[in-house]
């Protein structure tokens, strides 16, 4: 008998419904969910495989253990925890834990587990070396937005079912769906801007999907775009059109001093850097000055640059002095159900954004976000002295291809002591580890999407059930992230984990009940977690979150809130409502104030100025940049047939012309080079590059060696983080260069 299912899709930014029709324990049809309450019933190919993800019969489904011939093999996981605690034992009295590492990839993001019990198990660990796919990703924005808005969720969000003008730079959402801005059917939404009237214009030194759909496309010389930003805020100054708007008044700090800084970034100063002439620049100034509400957004290519913090915070500086900061139709701030670290506490009493509180051993970068950027853990690991790295957790993630110099990291990975994945594959990062924990499918967890409803273009709560039953021989991963917690803190390979999560629950309730500003202030936590009943590990702790949440049901203050038995009486979400002003109230600075001159951001302009004076970066050679590709996830899911087997490929976009200059064909096999290395691809002419650009996706190169994922390795591509270099970064977080980098191109043979 059939029956249908409905499950948020874990698998990007987007959070679509899903409609699941399940035979016989297997996922029939995907369909995506008509009645959800923020998709309404879109989907891409990604979600419509999840079941094809749940059955591929080389996902992990028992841990993997190095036996002694060095080959990974199934094993217990008692064995493999006790391997574990024996390991981590030794290397800690030997070295102490500074000698412990993590990286948390992507899918981390997603996960509630990973979420919620990830952190705590860094906790017990106690190691400063974390890492994360922030620094190959977001860190700039989150590190421009936490310094001039108090947190590092502070993260402004284009308001884009109400905007009259969407300023789009290096960000392609008809193929990402979105990032840092949740927002499923992202073409739908975009049409609609036009519907009204309005506009929408994107900065990209490729035509991508999204320029096309797009009224306007500017090519833009790759990196440039902190100078094109501080052309138009410059711009802005001197045709007077500076208005940020009564509801700020008395809320700004720094203004003046944006205003000198931008002084030597006239259009004219810019435009050959940029590409762009200066009128143009001028007119795009004007443009979302005059537009009745505009927002202006960036991602990846513009946060994984040289210059990635300066332009996410020129990015904002322009939505803020042309009035568009927390109004509809500009960028503001979500007010998610759980709650974040800007609806908690009192406003005004903000500590603010710290950054570079301490520095890593070898390479000296500065942390950000608590955590140090992981384009310097190969260094960490492989130079000697006290405090080296010798054991590395990863929880989904695949640095080995997600990162620059992925062949370097991969070969410090075998000098460690203890590498530890957690993931559901045996990939190019996870076939160097000691032991292989694996993850449960998505279907066989509940879902609830902690971080994005903190991104998102409307307020919103969806909470997912269990889709099957989690095998009896697998453990969920907060169960793994516990065990691992337990072994940190001394307990051994055999704890209890009920206690420990007892714990975590009562902890999360007294830190509720000693808030001022919390619905539950004063009451007993234990009374709070008592209430929950008989629920366990992240789904009694999100059950907290939400009860005690801005919409709340406040353990019986506000008997209509929310909670999870509300979400999970209503399986197509509950709808929050548009987006609201929060400003002053979301505020976290020192000031309590909107800081647009954060000290660490003029510092660096400095740095930025002198690129005026200098050549660009690769005179007449080529500039490499990254693009997504519509049925890829990062470097993942390329082991399920009816995606790799679509349209798209590994292949370099070469503009013709540039075909034409370095002698390699359409359709032809090509050498690119960088200092770094090289690979191998069939090159495209595409009169979508901006001529000198080229086009590479990252997350291919599947060697297949020791590894099984034997669909993705039929499918290899190549690996373009081969390309990339380590010492090239945003230099205020230390984020990898990964758009941008000079390389050569030739046929190959
Ligand atoms: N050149 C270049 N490089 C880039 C980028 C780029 O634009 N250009 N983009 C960067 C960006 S934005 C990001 S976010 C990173 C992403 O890079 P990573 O953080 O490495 O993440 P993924 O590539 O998505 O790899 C996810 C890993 O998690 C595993 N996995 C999947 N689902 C689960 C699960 O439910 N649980 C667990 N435990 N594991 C799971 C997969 O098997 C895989 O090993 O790549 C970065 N690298
Ligand atoms: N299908 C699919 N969706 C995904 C992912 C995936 O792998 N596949 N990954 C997810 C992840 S982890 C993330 S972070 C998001 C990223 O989401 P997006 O940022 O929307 O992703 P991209 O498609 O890489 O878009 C980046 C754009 O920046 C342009 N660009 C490159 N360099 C520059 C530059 O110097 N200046 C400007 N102005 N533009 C530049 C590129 O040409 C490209 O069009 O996507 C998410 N969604
Ligand atoms: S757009 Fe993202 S969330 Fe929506 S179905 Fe595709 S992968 Fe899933
Ligand atoms: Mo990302």
């Amino acid at each position: 008998m059939a029956t249908t299912e409905f499950r948020t899709c874990p698998l990007c930014e987007a959070t679509c419904g899903l409609e699941l029709t399940i035979e016989d324990g297997k996922v029939t049809k995907i369909r995506g969910d008509a009645d959800d309450v923020l998709s309404a019933g879109f989907i891409c190919p990604k979600g419509a495989n999840l079941g094809a993800l749940h059955e591929d019969p080389d996902r992990l489904r028992t841990p993997m253990l190095r036996n002694a011939d060095g080959v990974l093999e199934p094993c217990s996981w008692d064995e493999a925890f006790e391997l574990i605690d024996e390991r981590f034992k030794r290397i800690d009295a030997e070295h102490g834990r500074q000698a412990f590492s993590a990286y948390l990839g992507n899918p981390v993001a997603h996960s509630l587990s990973g979420l919620i019990y990830g952190r705590p198990m860094l906790k017990a660990i106690g190691t400063r070396n974390v890492f994360s796919a922030s620094s190959v990703d977001q860190a700039p924005k989150q590190v421009a937005c936490g310094l001039m808005y108090g947190t590092s969720l502070s993260i402004t969000i284009p308001d884009i079912d109400r905007t009259d003008y969407l300023l789009i730079l290096g960000a392609d959402p008809l193929v990402s769906n979105g990032s840092l801005m949740t927002a499923p059917n992202f073409r739908g939404r975009m049409k609609k801007i036009g519907e009204r009237g309005g506009k929408v214009v994107v900065v990209d030194p490729r035509r991508s999907r999204t320029a096309e759909a797009a009224d306007e496309h500017l090519f833009i010389h790759p990196g440039s775009d902190a100078l094109f930003c501080f052309a138009i805020v410059n711009t802005l100054f001197a045709e007077g059109l500076v208005t940020p708007g009564d509801h700020l008044d008395g809320l700004l700090s720094g203004i003046e001093q944006v205003e000198a800084a931008a002084v030597p970034f006239t259009p004219e100063a810019v435009a050959d850097r940029c590409g762009i002439d200066a009128e143009t620049i001028r007119r795009i100034a004007r443009e979302v000055a005059a537009a009745p509400s505009a927002a202006v957004y960036g991602r990846i290519g513009t946060t994984t640059q040289p210059f990635g913090t300066l332009t996410s915070w020129l990015i904002d500086l322009i939505s803020i002095l042309t009035g568009n900061l927390d109004r509809p139709g500009g960028v503001m701030f979500p007010k998610p159900p759980a709650g974040t670290p800007n609806t908690q506490g009192e406003p005004g009493s903000g500590r603010g954004l710290k950054i570079h509180r301490w520095a890593s051993r070898a390479k000296e970068r500065g942390e950000v976000l608590g955590e140090l950027p992981v384009n310097c853990l190969a260094d960490e690991i492989l130079t000697p002295g006290e405090g080296q790295i010798r054991s590395l957790i990863t929880i989904g993630g695949n640095p080995v291809l997600s990162t620059p110099n992925g062949d370097r990291l991969a070969r410090a990975l075998d000098t460690l002591e203890l590498m530890i994945s957690i993931d559901i594959y045996l990939n190019e990062t996870s076939r160097h580890a000691d032991v292989i924990l694996p993850a449960p499918s998505a279907l066989e967890h509940s879902h609830f999407d902690l971080v994005f409803t903190v991104f998102s273009v409307r307020n919103y709560a969806n909470f997912s059930p269990t889709v099957f039953p989690l095998p009896p021989e697998m453990l969920d991963e907060w169960e793994v992230l516990l065990r691992l917690s337990a072994i940190a803190g001394g307990a051994g390979p055999h704890a209890d984990i009920g206690p420990v999560d007892d714990f975590f629950a009562l902890e999360l309730a007294g830190r509720e009940t000693r808030s001022s500003s919390s619905p539950v202030h004063g009451r007993d936590p234990a009374e709070l977690v008592a209430e929950v009943g008989d629920r366990s590990g992240p789904e009694r702790l999100l059950d907290i979150m939400l009860r005690c949440g801005p919409y709340g049901d406040g353990f019986g203050s506000n008997p209509d809130g929310l909670s999870l038995a509300k979400l999970e009486a209503n399986p197509h979400g509950i709808d929050l409502g548009p987006l609201e002003p929060r400003i002053p109230e979301s505020l976290r600075t020192p000031s309590g104030l909107v800081e647009l001159a954060a000290e660490p951001l003029l510092a660096d302009v400095e740095r930025l100025r002198a690129e005026l004076d200098s050549a660009p970066s690769n005179g007449d050679g080529l500039l490499l940049i990254g693009r997504r590709q519509l049925r890829s996830n990062n470097s993942w899911m390329h082991n399920i047939p009816k995606l790799v087997s679509g349209p798209e490929g590994c292949t370099v976009l070469v503009n013709p012309l540039d075909g034409e200059r370095f002698g390699v064909a359409d359709g032809q096999r090509a050498v690119l080079s960088s200092a770094r290395g090289s690979i191998e691809l069939t090159a495209v002419h595409s009169d979508a590059m901006m001529p000198g650009v080229v086009s590479v996706p990252h997350g291919w190169g599947h060697d297949g060696e020791e590894t099984e994922i034997n669909v993705a390795s039929a499918h290899a591509g190549a690996n373009v983080n081969l390309l990339g270099d380590t010492e090239l970064v945003d230099e205020i977080t230390g984020t990898a260069v990964l758009n941008g980098i000079p390389v050569e191109i030739a046929a190959a043979g």
